[in-house]
């Protein structure tokens, strides 16, 4: 089990590095919005998972996406905005998706994955068998209800699988977040929140932002269970996710995690922002300190954790020679996915 976490977290945080330090070459022109540091959030969680559960998350993304097994080919090459990326080239590194692993989407507009997600546990819960997901990203539509009342519905689940929604502190402020959380305990969803409070929207820490800082009293109100994962504990919140995930899958309905973390780079870009002076080193110091990547790399026997590391070097390596090898989009492409097809005919 720590060499599968151990894997996850180092692969991530190789492949982000890399991604650093290859943004100054000016090949990668898509906005850069780094995990370092929270990448113990995605993969404890993640880890956790089925293959067909699915996730939804955020701008900041690469994490997820990595950890609940997204393609790291596509993902480099939509960084580089090339024909094989995962969304064409045209979504750039805050649009990822990879349905066949469970990776619905990213999107740069805060907050609005929170419903989609929610939507999607809708359609596993009241929708009948779900047509296995479809390469082209296609979901299912849920049926109707009729008018029998839905809290608590009899009748088995049309689907024991399970949808994840990762988003910041900062999206928490948003109308939507509310409205999805009620929705999602009014009809029993199977859906886990997990909120990754770095404690910054950008620049503005969240006390200077929020008039009650306590995230699950606010998901409590909704009436969904809610618990802290306190200091970006991978190992806790595995354990925990594999809990409550089990009594998701039973139809206990939604559940909420806060899990605390830090973002260790600027919130956009491949740097360091300390000279802005709207945070400090020595708050950050204590997070660098418990590192979960190198808090796990401590538990992997050293001749396990070497194999590990350079099967990875080499994929990463691999992934960035294909990325930049890869093709730009045809100037076609431009009008594809931008109206239903319908439309585009008309
Ligand atoms: C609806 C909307 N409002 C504002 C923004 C501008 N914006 C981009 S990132 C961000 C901060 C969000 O913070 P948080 O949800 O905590 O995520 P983090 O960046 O910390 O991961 C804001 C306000 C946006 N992209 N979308
Ligand atoms: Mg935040």
């Amino acid at each position: 089990m720590y060499e599968r976490l151990y894997r996850s977290l180092y692969r991530i945080r190789r492949v982000e590095e890399e991604i650093a330090r290859a943004y100054p070459g000016d090949q990668i022109k898509s906005p850069v919005h780094l995990s370092i540091g929270q990448e113990a959030v995605s993969v404890g969680v993640c880890e956790a998972l089925r293959p067909d559960d699915v996730v939804f998350g955020s701008y900041r993304g690469h994490a997820l996406y990595l950890a609940k097994g997204g393609s790291l080919n596509e993902m480099t090459a939509e960084l580089y905005g090339k024909a094989g990326g995962c969304s064409r080239g045209k979504g750039g590194s805050m649009h990822l998706i990879d349905p066949e692993a469970g990776v619905m989407g990213t999107s740069a507009v805060v907050g609005t994955t929170i419903p989609n997600a929610v939507g999607y546990a809708y359609a596993f819960r009241y929708g009948g068998p779900l047509a296995p997901r479809a390469a082209n990203g296609s979901t299912a539509v849920p049926r109707e209800e009729g008018s029998k009342a839905t809290r608590g519905a009899s009748g088995p689940p049309s689907s024991t699988a399970v949808v994840a929604s990762f988003f910041g502190d900062g999206a928490t402020e948003e109308g939507v977040f509310a409205e999805s959380l009620n929705f999602a305990a009014l009809k029993q969803l199977p859906i886990l929140f997990v909120c990754e409070n770095n404690q910054y929207a950008i620049h503005t820490h969240q006390s200077r932002r929020q008039g009650s800082l306590a995230i699950c009293e606010r998901a409590r109100a909704h009436g969904v269970p809610a618990e802290r994962i306190e200091d970006n504990d991978v190992l806790r919140l595995f354990e925990r996710t594999q809990d409550v995930v089990a009594q998701i899958r039973d139809g206990q309905g939604p559940y909420f995690f806060e899990v605390m973390t830090y973002r260790w780079q600027e919130h956009v870009g491949p740097g360091q922002d300390y000279r802005l002076g709207y945070r400090t080193e020595e708050e950050a110091r204590p997070w660098m300190e418990n590192d979960q990547v190198s808090r796990l790399a401590a538990l992997v026997e050293p001749g396990c954790r070497a194999q590990i590391e350079a099967e990875i070097e080499e994929e990463v390596a691999a992934a960035f020679a294909h990325a930049k090898a890869c093709p730009f989009p045809d100037a076609q492409e431009l009008y594809t996915d931008v109206f239903k097809e319908a439309q585009h005919a008309h």
